[in-house]
């Protein structure tokens, strides 16, 4: 099966390598859109524009039958039209695991970790209200402006963005918090700096795996056959961190290349 996914960076490499877990013989075409980047920042109709090339890029290129928009961001801005402008592909979008996060807390207390956009957006809204019948919840959303760069420099460790998500945490930690959803797929990739400040019980809830199932059950549906050899092809718009996405990746069949779009 041919599946295309993107993000701003190198972010949506947390869901490929769920991918990688389920499907070991696809070939998958990873747009890391860092010429662009970041979304978070950017408004509705630009994300928008953008996931709209990238997905017909893919499809002329690479004759694509699944599309995975691994990027919360880019899901809340485009997923509704990219699922009308393109019927015929499965198109699955990436969403903060709110619901996860509700039914695991005991202390009722939720962090929710995201860009500005994604946390301004409808659709968050929209879950939001959906799900508080669940269960009564207390939910600090934290905007994290800043982490998605840090992260795409390969300043995991770094003291700076020790000290960025000390701060945000830091009001979560006081409030008695014991479950946080990483609604950025950027975030899993400081999952170690996370548990440091908030202690090795938090639960961090992230949607990757989720993701590679659903792809999973989709193609099994629509019929789409798993056959050859894997291949991972990463193309970047602008400049990549190399060494980041091997460490993300640990595959040996990773082509990384430049591309327009
Ligand atoms: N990885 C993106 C997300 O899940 O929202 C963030 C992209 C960005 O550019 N900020």
């Amino acid at each position: 099966m041919k599946v295309g996914v993107f993000d701003s960076g190198l972010g949506g490499l947390t869901v490929l390598k769920s991918i990688l877990k389920v499907f070991r013989n696809a070939e998958i075409f990873y747009i890391a859109d860092t010429e662009y980047a970041p979304y978070g920042e950017k408004s509705s109709q630009e994300i928008l524009d953008r996931c709209d090339k990238i997905t017909a890029y893919l499809l002329e290129n690479y004759g694509i039958e699944a599309l995975i928009v691994a990027c919360n961001t880019a899901t809340s801005a485009a997923i509704k039209h990219l699922r009308e402008k393109f019927p015929f592909l499965i198109v699955i979008g990436t969403e903060p695991g709110i619901k996860p996060a509700i039914l695991n807390t005991k202390s009722s207390n939720v962090g929710i970790l995201a860009t500005p956009a994604t946390l301004k957006g409808d659709k968050y809204q929209l879950l939001v209200n959906e799900l508080s019948s669940i269960k009564k919840v207390k939910l600090y959303e934290q905007a994290c402006i800043g982490l998605v760069e840090q992260i795409e420099k390969g300043e995991i460790d770094s003291s700076k963005t020790y000290s960025m998500l000390e701060n945000w945490l830091k009001p979560m930690k006081a409030s008695n918090v014991d479950t946080i959803v990483l609604g950025c797929t950027h975030y899993p990739l400081v999952d170690d700096v996370i548990k440091k400040i908030m202690g090795k019980d938090i639960v961090l809830i992230e949607t990757g795996d989720a993701i590679a199932n659903r792809l999973l059950t989709l193609s099994k549906e629509k019929n789409h056959i798993n056959q050859g050899d894997l291949k991972i092809l990463i193309l970047h718009t602008g400049n990549i961190n190399i060494n980041m996405v091997e460490t993300i990746l640990e595959n040996d069949n990773i082509e990384i290349r430049k591309c327009e779009i």
